[in-house]
């Protein structure tokens, strides 16, 4: 699905503002911003508790310059589920909370006419969404006294609530913009850039899918504007002399545009030349190792929470130069396509992760066999490659984070491998594919090792021998010895210590900011003695809000930044690291 693309064929226009929104339909109408979550927009604890629908309305007007266009309405992410109408009519639905989805209005409002768009947008969580929400029992990290009568009847009387099985606040609404869109009636679809080097020229096979007749025109721009190559075809190769790669920073991130014509339509796709490979225990890109290194993220900011704040985009991405980082996870879902234009622009790495997290339910429940999950967490796959496929950005793929990968061995491998096999189809580049295991017993895991990258979260020294580093170290190196033998890249995905700004402590104590330091270097001086690790991926680059919980002070507060993007001691201690971190 092509981001909408104002240019001299098209039009787009921008719905967000300040639209009517009630929690229940028998509310009165209030005020809510678009795109944002609601959850943190009014001082009523219902926003933060709410369970269930909530109701968005607004009305445009389709302006008469579009009369002999195709217009269409697009939602960037509305969370977690949605139900379009249009005049009182149903338009569209969707299934899933981090990626767009379209419905086509041309013959449902005439130029000039005035629509009336109300969103249905439902929270719910449970086994059969992504991210996952427990049904019965607690959240993650909740305290439950099972048995205890008088506790029974409080969730009796709580009734319906939602029950995250993830480390993040259940953010919902309208999180990304809303737009209608116009194009010619004949239309360029879709665009698949699959770029290549040849010596020193860069290779791009593309393919255009249309709808109408006509023919497909292509010119290759470069940076300074100038067109390097042309081809003619729904699809082909060109052949660009002496390309400009796109290289990580601290390279240059060099951008070309494709310049699609098709009949009357345009449309232009920035990509990048760039490789992308697994060769034993390295991860190359242009056929260099390379060595992932930043923290990874949460889409959270104060106000619009989940929502897209493009100022804080464009903050935290200054944030991660400022760190010398060069690489971040999308933890635990895909981000807002403005993230990844970001990120190719300023030459950061991604790990494009799907929103499969908290898939597992303890030791007695098969999650495979009761979690109606498969079919649906294989379409949020294909559609996530779909959307980011032409971002040279992104260098790997994620299947999920942290599921029971150990009660239920095989049945995990039963379920995590075909989606591996889906990713390296359905990309059209076949990049790197990997999943992000929990800590765990990772001898009786069938899955993790058959990954092209193994990706780990570990926490010795926090969630487990807590505080003892020396004990830390001592365990982490003995499951990097079992690491050692599998012979594949392995990136430390996860790891990281609550810390409270501002509380010092000259004996390094959990949640201090000396601890904080001090627990980094335990573990990256593990790492740096291991020629098989490829990337450290701190958790997590800012506190961030999470369900309330006796484990939660705050949120989770193991950011290298407070949530106001002020620096502790261990974002100082990183960006010095990073700055002369030469591994390859
Ligand atoms: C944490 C992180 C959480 O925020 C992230 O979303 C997934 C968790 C640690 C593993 N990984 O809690 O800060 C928790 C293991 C439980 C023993």
């Amino acid at each position: 699905m092509l981001y909408p693309q104002s240019n001299a064929a098209r039009i787009v226009m921008d719905l967000c503002g300040v639209w009517d929104f009630k929690l229940r339909e028998e509310d009165a109408w209030q005020t809510i911003a678009v795109p944002a979550s609601y959850n943190d927009q009014k001082a009523d604890p219902a926003f933060r508790s709410h369970c269930g629908t909530a109701i968005y309305r607004t009305r445009f007007t389709v302006p008469a310059m579009a009369a002999d266009q195709r217009r269409v309405l697009r939602f960037d992410a509305v969370t977690h589920d949605a139900q379009v109408s249009l005049n009182g009519a149903p338009l569209c639905a969707h299934r899933g909370g981090f990626l767009p989805f379209e419905a086509e209005i041309t013959d449902l409002v005439a130029p000039g006419e005035t629509a009336e768009l109300v969103v249905q947008v439902d929270n719910r969580i449970s086994h059969a969404t992504l991210p996952v929400g427990n049904e019965g029992g607690t959240a993650f990290f909740g305290s439950d006294n099972p048995g205890i009568p008088s506790v029974e009847a409080g969730k009796r009387f709580q009734g319906q609530i939602n029950l995250p099985n993830f480390d993040f606040f259940n953010y919902a609404g309208i999180t990304r913009p809303v737009r209608l869109y116009t194009t010619p009636k004949c239309y360029i679809k879709g665009v698949t850039l699959v770029p290549g080097v040849e010596g020193v020229d860069g290779v791009l096979r593309y393919q255009v899918d249309v709808r109408g007749t006509g023919t497909v025109r292509v010119e290759i721009i470069d940076a300074q504007g100038h067109c390097v190559a042309q081809a003619e075809g729904a699809q082909g190769e060109v052949r660009i002399p002496e390309a400009h790669l796109w290289e990580p920073r601290p390279g240059v991130p060099y951008l070309y545009t494709a310049r699609i014509a098709f009949d009357a339509d345009r449309y232009e796709q920035t990509f990048g030349i760039r490789t992308v490979a697994v060769e034993g225990e390295r991860f190359l890109i242009n056929g260099k190792p390379f060595y992932f290194k930043g923290p990874c993220k949460h889409e959270d900011a104060p106000f619009h929470g989940r929502g897209l704040d493009l100022c804080a985009c464009v903050k935290d991405i200054g944030l991660y130069t400022w760190l010398n980082a060069n690489a971040l996870r999308t933890s635990h879902y895909p981000y807002a396509e403005e993230m990844y234009a970001l990120c190719d622009r300023e030459g950061i790495v991604v790990i494009d992760e799907t929103p499969a997290v908290g898939i597992g339910a303890g030791a007695q429940q098969n999650p495979y066999s009761t979690f109606p999950l498969a079919q649906y967490h294989a379409q949020v796959l294909a559609d996530m490659i779909a959307r980011d496929q032409n971002h040279p950005c992104v260098a790997m793929w994620s299947l999920g984070n942290e599921p029971d990968t150990e009660h239920f061995p095989q049945a995990a491998y039963d379920y995590w491998r075909p989606l591996y096999e889906l990713a390296h189809r359905l990309d059209p580049q076949s990049r790197p594919v990997t999943l992000v295991c929990c800590q765990n017993d990772y001898t009786k895991d069938l899955i993790t090792r058959t990954m092209d990258v193994v990706c780990i979260n570990r926490y010795y020294g926090w969630y487990n021998l807590s505080g003892d580093l020396k004990a830390a170290k001592y365990a982490f190196n003995l499951e990097l010895d079992f690491w050692q033998e599998i012979g594949k890249p392995l990136i430390l995905s996860e790891y990281g210590a609550d810390t409270l700004p501002g509380l010092h402590s000259t004996v390094p104590e959990m949640f201090s900011e000396e601890f904080q330091v001090a627990y980094y270097e335990a573990i990256n001086a593990c790492l740096d003695a291991r020629s098989f690790v490829t990337g450290e991926l701190p958790w997590n680059f800012a506190d961030f809000d999470a369900q309330q919980g006796p484990m939660r002070a705050g949120g989770n507060r193991k950011g290298l930044f407070t949530r106001d993007r002020q620096p502790k001691m261990a974002a100082h201690y990183f960006k010095a690291r990073w700055a002369s971190l030469n591994r390859d």
